[in-house]
């Protein structure tokens, strides 16, 4: 660091350096660099939020003069990784940072790390949401994401022992120098107390919420800047807080210690994230952070709406859209009638039509255990006004089908929102049906499935709500910014347009079998596995050889994700190798990593047995040359951004019609992996894309898992198959867990469940022949780049740019 005299010129903001050097020095504090490059981190962060300021403000005067229709994207979770290169990428300013830095002799690479990744989500649900924001933002469409700022993000996962343990993610501890708190925007958001009904002066029936516990939510906004078009969005995640007014009567009566637990439960709400991503959580607090999500985000679009077009809600359905992403923020349904009707007096007619052609619901699940049901007990007593609404908006939609379906009462029973089989519960999913004018999956196939399964008698009842947008990744985080060796050798063949209309990669494929093409493509992947290389040697002490080939998976630990079926895989090989049958190996690194929810046993369990499997494999001379295996502890979207440009081979091996889609099948593919899968979510509209040829595919359908479940018998399974006998033999036989015997017993006893739901004995056989295909082409290291650049060309359709442009020209319709 080159000590200068500060010289500040205030009234200019355009130069980086200069207003690095002035945060650095007078907003910090600060005259020398120390080692953790933590303040040089601060400065550059608001050195490039006050580079957005101006487009933000521009942006919000555009909406608001032309305006236009805007989106609410409704989400409890947006897994936005880390935002400095982000910004960096989208506001053009690489080269200018990169001289700014040279002031004090620091890169830009070593200052990134100072950022915790923003782990707001769980995964794939909360990835896509951060990665629709991108795409808005670039498309310059009016929609602002709506979440919760958790004190507390995704854990962090160490592994001990082989086990996973949790640690709190406190990502806010050093403050965030993204967020602009916003205070003037606080809303009040009510709980627990009764509905009052009584008649107006007009002599109509109204009903107001009395004696509640009330709660403030604070709005915290963050810059979401579009790719190089001076259009910022925005990300407004609110923070509970208590009400001044709760804490002073309590100090009134004395009680201190009452008034700061009061506070204290009011901040709860927000306080962290739940660690699910595919069961319910199931508690209240999750119920209060939907809601108070749900009602701080309405209320503020409402006043909003009220302060520019006064009390008269009649084009309200014209201007305004809300995408739920998932049933999570589902009670919004019902919450905006009650806005609509108790606030602004509308009448019941009037704001039933505005909530069902505003609201929009996207499903994300086919696990039917993953359908948020909440009891009605529960409702009753903490959003009781809400309870009173869901009734009558039930009664209503029955009366509709039995009208439709008169004496079906087994119809009307399916279809009720409430379940009253057992202790009555709300069912989210229905009431997000009803009150929508929408439903969508998020693949073909999970669209199709949901038809004729989960959402069969909806889809019977309302044909014209349902549709299908395909998932899709911004190509500015996933592939231009992880990687730059990538990047600039298409944009060398290609140009650069690619960026924002990924169609163009098709140009590639002219050159997929070019021997220099083939050349400069296997040298950029060399590159990239070295960068993974040296993260898992950093991360888990195993050597991983750049020569080998990088066989990846990583996502949450689930048993349909089926990490248990890559781990028999490895078994064998490892069987293999100790029996001196290597032919037609090829030399792999197996690279496993994600979270399982901190209660989900049997997915910690298959943690440990990777980590077991590992030592036991890494530990063995024969295998040194074969085969390496690590988990990577706490993977996060940082780490994805080195992982999916050094992949060689993509794991998306879910039991068929589990998946929903699949995100990370899309960022490998785009970088230029070659996948092995079953036809499972969007796996299905990859291998379309690519060509058969050009993917592994192997396993049954989800056809073939249905009919296959009737008779079901994997042990007959491993008994015919040898291979399958001695991978069974080796876990049975405890030679993974000589210190711990007996650790993987539920493992071993659940593949050879018949009523093992994911089916994993019943695609072995094939896992592995094709595996040997895998083996086999990579070898003929033509034919894979040739198929490696096939991907990456093919790569297109799976840009999130083209899902939200399906968005809105199906469902938003915003000019
Ligand atoms: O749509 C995003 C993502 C899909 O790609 C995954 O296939 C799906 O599992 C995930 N769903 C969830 C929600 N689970 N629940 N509820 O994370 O959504």
């Amino acid at each position: 660091f080159k000590s200068k005299a500060l010289k500040v010129n205030h009234s200019s903001c355009d130069s980086i350096s200069d207003d690095l050097k002035r945060h650095f020095e007078l907003t910090l504090g600060r005259d020398e660099v120390d080692a953790s490059h933590y303040y040089l981190y601060n400065a550059l962060a608001l050195t490039l939020r006050d580079h957005q300021i101006r487009g933000w403000r521009e942006t919000r005067n555009r909406y608001r003069d032309m305006d236009q229709k805007r989106v609410a994207y409704l989400s409890l979770e947006f897994l936005m990784g880390r935002a400095i290169n982000n910004a960096i990428l989208n506001l053009d300013l690489d080269a200018e940072t990169r001289a700014a830095l040279q002031d004090y002799a620091v890169s830009l690479e070593s200052l990134v790390d100072e950022e915790m990744d923003a782990g707001l989500g769980n995964g794939g649900l909360g990835r896509l949401a951060a990665c629709f924001l991108d795409s808005c933002a670039s498309l310059a469409l009016p929609v602002t994401g709506y979440g919760i700022r958790y004190e507390y993000g995704m854990f962090h996962q160490r592994i001990e022992e082989g086990y996973q343990v949790e640690a709190p993610d406190n990502w806010l501890r050093k403050g965030n120098p993204w967020e602009i708190e916003s205070p003037e925007n606080t809303f009040r958001v009510k709980f627990y107390g009764r509905t009052n009904y009584y008649t107006d002066e007009t002599g109509q029936m109204r009903a107001s919420w009395l004696d509640t516990s009330d709660v403030m939510a604070v709005p915290y906004d963050m810059p979401v800047p579009g790719y190089r078009n001076d259009t910022v969005n925005t990300l407004r995640l609110w923070k509970s807080e208590a009400t001044d007014e709760f804490n002073l009567d309590e100090f009134n009566a004395g009680s201190y210690v009452d008034a700061v637990a009061a506070k204290n439960l009011a901040e709860q709400i927000t306080m962290v994230l739940y660690p699910n991503d595919s069961s319910e959580n199931g508690k209240q607090l999750r119920l209060r952070q939907q809601y108070f999500l749900s009602s701080a985000s309405l209320q503020d679009i409402l006043q909003h709406w009220v302060r520019h077009k006064g009390e008269k809600f009649t084009s309200f359905a014209e201007k305004n859209v809300f995408q739920l992403n998932d049933t999570h923020p589902t009670i919004a349904v019902a919450e905006l009638m009650r806005l609509l009707m108790d606030d602004h007096g509308l009448q019941w007619d009037e704001a039933w039509s505005i909530t069902t052609n505003t609201m929009a619901y996207t499903n994300h699940t086919l696990l039917p255990e993953a359908l948020e049901t909440w009891s009605v007990r529960m409702f009753a007593s903490m959003l009781p006004r809400l309870l009173d609404i869901i009734y009558e908006i039930n009664a209503r939609f029955l009366a509709e089908v039995s009208s439709r379906y008169p004496d079906d009462n087994e119809r009307l029973r399916r279809m009720s929102i409430i379940d009253e089989e057992g202790e009555p519960r709300i069912r989210m999913a229905y009431l997000a049906i009803i009150g929508s004018f929408s439903v969508n999956g998020v693949a073909a196939l999970h669209t199709d499935l949901l038809k004729v399964g989960l959402f069969a008698d909806f889809y019977e009842f309302w044909p014209e709500k349902f549709n299908n947008k395909t998932n899709g990744v911004t190509p500015r985080r996933w592939l231009h910014h992880s990687n730059p060796g990538l990047r600039d050798l298409i944009s060398s063949k290609i140009g650069e347009e690619w960026v924002t209309n990924l169609d163009q990669l098709a140009l590639l494929k002219p050159f997929a079998t070019d021997k220099e093409f083939q050349k400069q493509w296997h040298n950029v992947k060399l590159d990239n596995k070295r960068r993974l290389a040296e993260l898992v040697k950093a991360t888990t002490s195993v050597s991983f050889d750049t020569t080998m080939l990088f066989d990846v998976q990583v996502k949450r630990i689930h048993e349909y994700k089926r990490q248990l079926l890559n781990v028999l895989h490895v078994i064998h090989l490892y069987d293999r190798i100790c029996r001196g049958d290597t032919s037609g190996m090829v030399p792999r690194a197996v690279l496993i990593g994600g979270k399982a929810a901190p209660g989900y046993a049997m997915a910690k369990t298959i943690i440990k047995l990777v980590n077991s499997v590992a030592e036991v494999v890494n530990s063995n001379p024969k295998c040194e040359k074969w085969l390496k295996v690590a988990f990577i502890p706490d993977y996060k979207v940082s780490f994805m951004e080195v992982i999916a440009p050094a992949a060689d081979l993509s794991e998306q091996i879910s039991t068929a019609g589990k998946e929903a889609s699949g995100t990370g099948n899309m960022k490998f593919m785009m970088n230029g992996a070659c996948t092995i899968g079953t036809l499972d979510g969007a796996n299905i509209e990859i291998r379309e894309a690519v060509g058969a040829e050009n993917f592994f595919l192997f396993g049954l359908d989800s056809t073939q898992v249905e009919e296959a479940r009737l008779s079901y018998d994997p042990n007959a399974l491993i008994d015919a198959d040898s291979d399958f006998k001695r991978v069974m033999n080796l876990i049975e036989s405890g030679h993974f867990n000589q210190s711990e015997p007996g650790i993987f017993d539920s493992v071993s006893a659940s593949i050879r469940s018949r009523y093992d739901a994911w089916m994993t004995a019943a695609d072995f056989r094939g896992f592995v022949n094709t595996q040997k295909s895998v083996a086999e082409t990579y070898k003929a290291r033509e034919r894979w780049l040739e198929m490696s650049i096939l991907n990456t060309s093919c790569s297109g359709r799976f840009s999130s740019d083209r899902t939200i442009r399906n968005y809105n020209d199906e469902i938003w319709k915003v000019q």
